[in-house]
This record gives C-alpha cells, structure tokens and sequence, in this order.
C-alpha cells in the first residue's frame, strides 16, 4: 500500500496513527507529497485526481481519497479493536465525534488558508466565523471529553488529539488549555501513546 504522505498533514497523520494502533504502519510505503491549494501536485493527481493528502494506492490498484476511507479500509485488514465500529449505536457515538474533531480540522485548515493571504485580499469575515466555530468545536468536544476512556480509544479520539497538537503547531495565538480543562487533562493522556509519539508533526520544509 502506498501513503500519499506529508509530516505536517493532520489529515496523514490520523491515518498513520490508526496504522500505528492497528499494528499496520510497517506495510505503509509513505511518499513524500506535497499538497498545496494554490499549486497542483502532479503525483498526486496522477493518482488522485482531488490532489490532496492522504491518498492510498492499495496493492490491487485501488485508489482511496480522504482520511476517513484509509482508516476504513486498515481496519479492515486485522481482527483487533476496530477503529471505527462496524455497526450498532456504538458506530454511530463514534462517528458523531469524529464529524466534530474532523469538522474542527476542516475549519482550521480553511482558517489558516485565509490568514496566510496578504491583509488586502484577506477575508476578515471568514476568519471570524471560523474563529467562532472553531471556539464552539472545542466547547463541544471537551464536554466530550469527559466520557473518553482508553479501553474506547478510536477515530473519534484520535483525532480529537490531532486537533490539539494542530493549535500547537499552527495557532500557537489560541489558549485552548486555558478553556478546555478536561481536553487540557486528557491532552496528556493522547500525547503519551506510542502511536502519538511515532506520528509527531515535524516541520520540515519539504513537505
Ligand atoms: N477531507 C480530507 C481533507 C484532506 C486535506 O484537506 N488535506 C490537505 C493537507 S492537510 C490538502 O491536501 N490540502 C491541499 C488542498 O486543499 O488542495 C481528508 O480527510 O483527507
């Protein structure tokens, strides 16, 4: 399988962390591919005609756009608890979570896209309502918060952690522990996992 792969996408980096819990990280061959909104990456499209990251080109010649398909797909390949549950109200809990933290993400990345533009062309507008929104996302997950427990640490989760280590590394300005004290208390907690060690953003200007 080959990962369309970037050390600073938190969309990559949920798809590597399920790889890491699922124990199917070492049959992941990462390339190296830069996503950007205002240049096409050719590799990339080649293979994904979306051209963003993560994209998995599996072994029979598949190809799987989007974070959320990867992770479906890895947990299809082993027998251990499942990432994201097959069925049941169980399923559903857990997909209500994900669509916040990944909701949270979306707006974040639209966010930084807007403040990254010269002051002129800048939509202030849009960077206020992602602001708000990005404020109510975190309200919400960490009253969510207060339900997560180890023994249910799935795609909701894990990328409710993503979200937090993507304020530290690109919204340095957002106190979000001054707020969030259960996210602050459980940070700890998502930061310890190997699989969160083994995927640390790493801001190396290649990617
Ligand atoms: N919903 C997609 C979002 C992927 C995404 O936006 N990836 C970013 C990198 S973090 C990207 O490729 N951006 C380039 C673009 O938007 O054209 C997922 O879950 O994988």
């Amino acid at each position: 399988m080959k990962l369309h792969w970037s050390s600073r996408s938190p969309y990559v980096r949920k798809v590597m962390v399920v790889a890491h819990e699922t124990g199917l990280d070492k049959k992941i061959a990462t390339v190296r591919s830069a996503a950007s909104r205002t240049r096409i990456n050719p590799d990339i499209v080649k293979d994904s005609p979306v051209g963003r990251i993560p994209v998995m080109v599996l072994d029979e010649g598949i190809v799987l756009t989007g974070s959320f398909a990867i992770c479906d797909f890895l947990d299809s390949l082993h027998d251990n608890r499942k990432m994201i549950p097959a069925d049941g109200p169980s399923r559903w809990r857990e997909l209500e979570l994900h669509g916040v933290a990944d909701g949270t993400l979306d707006l974040l990345l639209s966010w930084r896209g807007e403040k990254m533009k010269p002051k002129a062309q800048r939509s202030e507008a849009l960077c206020e309502s992602c602001a708000a929104r990005v404020q109510n996302c975190l309200r919400w997950l960490d009253q969510r918060a207060r339900e997560f427990d180890s023994q249910d640490y799935r795609i909701g989760q894990i990328t409710t952690g993503i979200v937090l280590d993507y304020l530290d590394f690109r919204f340095a300005e957002i106190n979000w522990r001054a707020e969030c004290s259960i996210l602050c208390e459980w940070h700890q907690v998502f930061a310890a996992r190997p699989s969160s060690k083994a995927t640390e953003i790493v801001d190396d200007e290649l990617s």
